[in-house]
């Protein structure tokens, strides 16, 4: 597979705006994506918050199976907090406002001996799509931030008011290149990376191989896939399974690539972990 890299200017200008903010904030909450936690957590930002609280959100919890509980451990073993979300259901609202009341409960203690009533900052931080402007939309109960389900949605860094709280929404940042070319096409499965840089074929191909090693059984269900030995072979199954067939009898890969990847970032294949919290004990995060 063709390498992945993906920097486009906006996010040095992202950085620099963050940068700049980060004295104003009380805090940082780093939203990740539970099915990639550590694809999706990019250490370059790690240094922009330097040691302001970090709240971890292993977004989009709802299409991630139980492994992402070992993520939250490991994060939380790091010295941050760390909480699943479902930024798209309102009844996480509650959760997240309290987990920031409790981080910044000593500081509003403070103020409040002396008399102030102050408001308190978050920094909304992280990659692209992972739900940074649904989080922020779904404290301030305003659909105030625009979302989208593709990389680069956000292009400017913004104040929003949330109860108590004033949160900044965020363009998703990068790290400028990718050392780890298998955790970079975690990021291309989720959506993280512009698709119109990604050969879709390509992609297809390297996500029927990660799930086949983990989920096997779920693509025998959705796709009727039974033999794993060669990704090939498992995406001709995908594509006549689906009736993608050309005239002329050729299989449409690219129906069946696009197919597969949308069902993927839809939940549709099931709930997916593509990372194992065993294979990072002692990850820093
Ligand atoms: N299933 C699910 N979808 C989410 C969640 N949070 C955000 N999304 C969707 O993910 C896409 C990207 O969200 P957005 O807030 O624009 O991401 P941003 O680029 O980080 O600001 C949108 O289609 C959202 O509806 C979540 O917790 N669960
Ligand atoms: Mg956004």
């Amino acid at each position: 597979m063709k390498n992945i890299q993906w920097f486009p200017g906006h996010m040095t200008r992202a950085m620099r705006d963050m940068e700049e903010r980060k004295d104003l904030c009380d805090g940082v909450i780093c939203v990740l994506d539970a099915r990639a936690p550590v694809a999706t957590y990019n250490k370059n930002l790690k240094k922009i918050f330097g040691q302001k609280p970090i709240l971890y959100l292993l977004n989009k919890a709802d299409l991630a199976d139980s492994k992402a509980d070992g993520f939250v451990k490991l994060i939380e073993k790091s010295g941050h907090y760390c909480v699943k979300s479902d930024s798209t259901n309102v009844s996480t609202k509650r959760v997240l406002m309290q987990k920031l009341a409790a981080i910044t409960a000593e500081k509003r203690e403070r103020a409040e001996a002396k008399g102030l009533n102050r408001t308190f900052r978050f920094m909304v931080a992280g990659i692209p799509n992972t739900g940074k402007s649904t989080v922020v939309n779904l404290l301030s109960g305003q659909k105030r931030a625009k979302t989208g389900d593709k990389a680069g949605v956000t292009r400017d860094v913004r104040w929003l008011k949330c109860g108590e709280f004033d949160l900044l929404d965020t363009p998703g940042t990068m790290p400028p290149s990718f050392d780890n070319q298998y955790l970079a096409r975690h990021l291309a499965y989720i959506g993280s990376i512009n698709d119109d840089i990604l050969d879709f074929d390509d992609v297809a191909l390297e996500l029927l191989g990660e799930l086949a090693a983990l989920y096997p059984e779920k693509l025998t269900e959705r796709y009727g896939i039974t033999d794993f030995s060669e990704k090939l072979g498992m995406y001709e199954a995908l594509c006549k399974r689906r009736g993608f067939i050309l005239r002329g009898g050729e299989y449409d890969y690219e129906r069946g690539a696009k197919a597969l990847v949308d069902d993927f970032r839809k939940g549709r294949i099931g709930k997916i972990c593509l990372e194992n919290p065993s294979d990072y004990q002692g990850y820093e995060f």
